[in-house]
C-alpha cells in the first residue's frame, strides 16, 4: 500500500467515522522538547515508527496554532509570514492535512507562530505538528485522548509525538506494523532543580535534514548496529538518575547517548557532521568545566547548536565558562 494511504489509515483507525468542523476557529498549543534519549533511525519511514524508544522533557517554549476552514486552498502563515504553496515545509503540511480533510475538497486555514526565540536554534516541527493536532482535535470535536493525539501527532513528524505533553516523556516504541501502540506517556517524576541552556552556534540551515542524516546512519553506519542496545541502557540510566535525584549519573547518560547518535552519522556513508569548530570548542569547555569541579553536561541534536544540563544552584558557575549561553525554563508536568 502506498505511504499516504497507510497513514490514512493510521489516522482513520483512532478517528470517529465522520466528522466536520463543530467551531469557526480552534487554537491550541503544544510545548518544544528536548531528547534526552534520542529517536534516531525508523522501522517504517511511512508511519514514522522508531527503531527504539526515546525520553525528552518539555521546554518552556511553545508553538502556538490557529485551524479555520479557508475557502479554496490551503493558507499557511508561519510567524506572520505566508507559506508559498511550493515551499518544502507547505507540501508536508498539506501531506498531514490530508489525513483530516472532512470532504476531499475541504481546505485549511492555518496560522502557527513559535514563542521559540530564533536565536536559539531550535527545530519547530515537534511542537508545530503537536500543536495542530490538538488544535485539529478542538476544531472537530473530536474529544480524542492523548494517547490518540500523540499517535496522530506522530504521523506529521516523530517526535511531535512527545510534545503532546509536558514533564518528562517517554516515547514508547511499540511493536505493531501499524503503530497502533507507537506513542508517548507522560513520566511519573519530576526534578524541579534541573536546569537548561541553549549554546547558539549558528541559526544557518542544516546541510541535511535530520530525517536523512537518521536513515544514512541507520541504514549504513556500523556504530548503528549497538544503538538499540544504548538507547535503553541510557533510557534506563537516566529514568534512576531522576528518580534518585543523581545527576552526574543523568548527565553522564544523557551526554554519552547524544555522543552515540553523533558517531553514528559520523561513521555512515557518507559521513554526516553536524559539528563546527565551535561545537568542539564547547565540548571541550563542558569537559574541562567539569575537571574544574562543575557538574556541566551536554546533549546536541541534529545540527551544531549545544544544550547544556546542570542544576539551577549552579547557574552562576556554567555561565561564567558559558557567558552567551540562553536558560530555557523547563515545563514541568501539568
Ligand atoms: C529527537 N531528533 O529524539 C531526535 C534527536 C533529532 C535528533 O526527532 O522524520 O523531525 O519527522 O520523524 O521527528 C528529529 O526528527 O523526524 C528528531 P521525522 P523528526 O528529538
Amino acid at each position: 500500500m502506498e505511504g499516504i494511504n497507510r497513514r490514512r489509515e493510521a489516522a482513520r483507525s483512532v478517528l470517529p467515522s465522520s466528522w466536520g468542523p463543530v467551531i469557526e476557529e480552534a487554537i491550541a498549543t503544544a510545548p518544544v522538547n528536548i531528547a534526552l534519549a534520542k529517536y534516531w533511525g525508523k522501522r517504517d519511514d511511512e508511519l514514522h515508527l522508531p527503531v527504539t524508544g526515546s525520553f525528552s522533557v518539555a521546554l518552556d517554549l511553545h508553538t502556538i496554532t490557529i485551524v479555520r476552514q479557508a475557502l479554496e486552498i490551503d493558507e499557511v502563515t508561519v510567524n506572520s509570514t505566508p507559506l508559498s504553496s511550493d515551499s518544502p515545509f507547505y507540501t508536508r503540511l498539506v501531506e498531514f492535512l490530508d489525513l483530516f480533510r472532512p470532504t476531499p475538497s475541504f481546505a485549511f486555514s492555518i496560522v502557527t507562530t513559535n514563542n521559540v526565540p530564533t536565536a536559539a536554534g531550535l527545530a519547530s516541527s515537534a511542537s508545530g505538528f503537536a500543536a495542530l493536532t490538538l488544535a485539529l482535535n478542538t476544531f472537530f470535536g473530536w474529544n480524542l485522548d492523548p494517547k490518540k493525539l500523540s499517535l496522530l501527532a506522530r504521523l506529521g513528524s516523530g517526535s511531535a509525538c512527545r510534545s503532546v505533553y509536558s514533564g518528562f516523556v517517554t516515547w514508547q516504541k511499540g511493536s505493531s506494523p501499524d503503530g497502533r501502540d507507537s506513542y508517548a506517556i507522560p513520566f511519573d517524576d519530576w526534578w524541579p532543580e534541573l536546569s537548561l541552556a541553549i549554546l547558539t552556534l549558528s541559526e544557518q540551515e542544516k546541510p541535511i535534514s535530520s530525517r536523512e542524516a537518521m536513515r544514512l546512519s541507520a541504514k549504513t553506519s556500523p556504530v548503528y548496529l549497538l544503538w538499540p542496545a544504548q538507547v535503553s541502557n541510557d533510557t534506563r540510566a537516566i529514568i534512576t538518575a531522576i528518580h534518585e535525584r543523581n545527576f552526574p549519573a543523568f548527565g553522564r547518560a544523557v551526554e554519552r547517548n547524544a555522543l552515540m547518535m553523533h558517531a553514528s552519522m559520523l561513521t555512515a556513508t557518507p559521513a554526516v557532521c553536524y559539528w563546527l569548530e565551535e561545537t568542539i570548542t564547547a565540548m571541550n569547555t563542558v569537559w574541562k568545566a567539569r575537571k574544574e569541579g562543575v557538574e556541566v553536561y551536554f546533549t546536541m541534536d541534529a545540527g551544531p547548536n549545544v544544550k547544556l544540563l546542570f542544576l539551577k544552584q549552579d547557574t552562576r558557575k556554567v555561565l561564567t565558562y558559558f557567558p552567551k549561553a540562553h536558560v530555557v525554563g523547563l515545563l514541568p508536568p501539568s
